[in-house]
């Protein structure tokens, strides 16, 4: 489907714009496959999980989301980037399009479990923005994988493209209270906001450490005994 002329749209049309081409055959089709590169990713990682909880007794993640993004918010980025309405366009330059949010207990299976996932040989490592290493300057933290993985359907093989999102548990909360808050824009003070919700990030963060650093401990006392 080709849209040229949506660059200047407001948002009201740019919603109408989004159900017409989320109606396309072509884009049907393409969510479908994204759907099913979640499944895929899914499956992979709880095989991760079950694997992992025998070696290591516990279980590396609490629980894990998935989405696929909704239409008026594909269209809206591609507007932004001046990307051309269509699906070949969508799937080429959008990369967020099928996500995966894993919930963690600790920082360390973050890593272990991110690294597990992508030393695997059909998947293909795209990108990687450690934001727990370099946390935003908003103070979010989350570890951000694009990953490419084959699926297989009747007529052959296909690549797709899943971002994936590793959290603790204190990480998600602090972006869904802060992710809420965004949307509430009549702030007489905004940079009070701001600095506060920074502040709860480096609460968050250390609870983190200490989290790990209390496991760490019981796992050595478990050894000795
Ligand atoms: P949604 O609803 O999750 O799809 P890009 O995604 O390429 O446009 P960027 O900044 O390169 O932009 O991507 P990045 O940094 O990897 O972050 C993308 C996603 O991370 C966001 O998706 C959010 O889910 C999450 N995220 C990033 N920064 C923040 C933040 O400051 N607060 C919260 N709560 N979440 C954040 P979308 O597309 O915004 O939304």
């Amino acid at each position: 489907m080709e849209l040229t002329k949506y660059n200047n749209l407001k948002i009201e049309d740019l919603e109408a714009t989004a159900r017409a081409f989320a109606e396309t055959d072509e884009f049907i089709r393409l969510m479908t496959l994204y759907r099913c590169a979640i499944m895929e990713i899914e499956t992979k990682l709880r095989v991760l999980d079950a694997e992992f909880s025998l070696q290591y007794d516990r279980n590396p993640f609490e629980h894990i989301e998935s989405r696929l993004k909704k239409p008026v918010s594909i269209i809206e980025k591609m507007q932004r980037r001046g990307i051309p309405l269509t699906t070949r366009d969508m799937e080429r330059e959008l990369f967020d399009i099928a996500g995966i949010r894993v919930m963690c207990s600790f920082i360390e299976d973050i890593y272990k479990l991110s690294d597990l996932l992508v030393e695997q040989d059909d998947v293909l490592l795209v990108t990687r923005k450690d934001y727990i290493a370099n946390p935003k300057p908003n103070g979010y933290r989350s570890l951000h994988m694009i990953v490419d993985i084959p699926i297989f359907l009747s007529e052959g093989k296909r690549h797709m493209k899943v971002e994936v999102q590793f959290r603790t548990i204190a990480m998600d909360f602090w972006a869904s209270v802060e992710h809420k808050l965004k949307y509430k824009k009549s702030l007489k003070n905004p940079e009070e906001v701001t600095e506060r919700l920074q502040r709860c990030a480096g609460i968050l963060s250390q609870l983190d450490d200490e989290m790990e650093s209390i496991r760490l401990k019981i796992d050595m006392e478990d050894e000795n005994v």
